[in-house]
């Protein structure tokens, strides 16, 4: 063979395997017969820093894994971007890696052929739903970070005024009070003293069916009167609501973390809904005094007001039982978080108190931004609390 035959043998080669290389996987020449693209996610959130996988369905009117290459694309790479998809394979799926950059949300988007499909992803700063490990049947929530409407303008009560709209860092907050079942197992490990146990509890309760403690103890063993597993614990006082949350591994919610996770974002009056001074009151949705005497049962189960539900998915932010949070109680605490410093008072008698509770039977009871206080020792049939959880 002559120099020029063997250079033009081997200029044929490179442009054969030149376009082997270009064309798709599996893909035959031509246009490929394309007719519908779908994405999906393994799960509809992707947390920042980790990957999820999405899955590209490609639907041809030939064998399912002669599609053509699938190109993936987010709608914001600031947000999540995703890496390239591998080839398709015989079901005509083809996967590929979505990672998430920033909290927000971001689309999408697979396209081969002509068609596309898409998909929101959401990202997040944490997963959307912890289990405490110390107690297995505690659910915490992520609340978002990011600014939040509280405080109230129109509100009758200096303290709660002005309106701000302060930059929270993402956090957790338990979905529902903590229960008597909860606060038992807290007990039943922590063997607590006499006198610790007195700091905590108040397991005498109060005189009648609608009053008393549904916690017993039998020597070191602290049982729940059957049919109030579920119901908030009361007559803790804020040791003993602090007490569990250090048993727990877990802390109380400052009150500005409570009343974003009561209102959500947009400064609504109650979980529920509702813009301005009462609007949107609503005693069928949470446990109140209208109906919380007249069924023989103080509390009510934490899961049996669905309708009392905040924007964060909480339960019972607005009835049921009203809750200890971490800050002692300084009236004018929310002017200084307005100018701007979102640090809680160090200092104070009193300990604040956030929503409504069963025996409560005035609507502004149960306004978001109410904000109540008690000495902390004070242990009463209408007190409980929820934990909290940082990133
Ligand atoms: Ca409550």
């Amino acid at each position: 063979m002559r120099t020029t035959q063997i250079h033009s043998a081997l200029l044929l080669c490179s442009f054969v395997l030149v376009c082997l290389a270009a064309l798709p996987w599996g893909c035959a020449s031509g246009p490929e017969p394309v007719l519908a693209v779908s994405v999906s996610l393994v799960q509809p959130y992707c947390v920042v820093g980790a990957t999820v996988t999405a899955t590209v369905t490609v639907t041809t009117d030939d064998a399912p894994d002669s599609g053509a290459a699938v190109l993936l694309a987010s709608s914001d790479e600031g947000v999540a971007t995703v890496s390239a998809p591998a080839p398709t394979d015989t079901s005509g799926k083809t996967t590929a890696t979505v990672a998430g950059v920033a909290p927000g949300t971001a689309t999408l988007t697979a396209t081969c052929g002509a068609a596309q499909g898409s998909v929101v992803v959401t990202v997040t700063e944490g997963e959307p739903v912890v289990t405490n490990a110390k107690d297995d049947t505690m659910r915490l929530l992520l609340v978002s970070g990011g600014h939040s409407v509280m405080g109230s303008g129109d509100g009758p009560n200096d303290d709660e005024r002005p309106s701000f709209d302060p930059n929270l860092p993402a956090y957790y907050l338990g979905e529902t009070e903590v229960t008597n079942a909860q606060y038992a197992a807290f007990l039943n490990a922590a063997k607590p003293d006499a006198t610790e146990l007195d700091s905590w509890i108040l397991l005498t309760g109060g005189a009648g069916e609608y009053f008393a403690c549904r916690i017993q103890r039998n020597g070191d063993t602290y049982t729940v009167e059957p049919g109030h597993e579920d119901h908030p614990v009361v007559y803790v006082s804020w040791f003993g609501a602090e007490a569990y949350c250090q048993w727990a591994g877990l802390r109380l919610p400052t009150e500005l973390e409570w009343e974003k996770g009561a209102r959500g974002a947009d400064g609504r009056e109650f979980p529920w809904g509702g813009q301005g001074y009462r609007n949107g009151w609503n005693p069928d949705l949470c446990r109140c005094w209208v109906n919380g005497m007249d069924v023989g049962a103080a509390t009510a189960g934490v899961f049996d007001y669905p309708g009392d539900e905040s924007p964060c998915h909480l339960i019972g932010m607005a009835g049921n039982v009203g809750e200890w949070v971490l800050d002692p109680y300084q009236e004018h605490a929310y002017d200084q978080y307005a100018q701007g410093s979102l640090a809680p008072p160090t200092t104070g008698l009193c300990r604040v108190v956030r929503g409504g509770a069963w025996c409560d039977g005035k609507d502004y009871h149960f306004r978001c931004m109410i904000r109540a206080y008690a000495v902390p020792s004070l242990q009463v049939r209408q007190l409980g609390f929820r934990c909290a959880r940082s990133l």
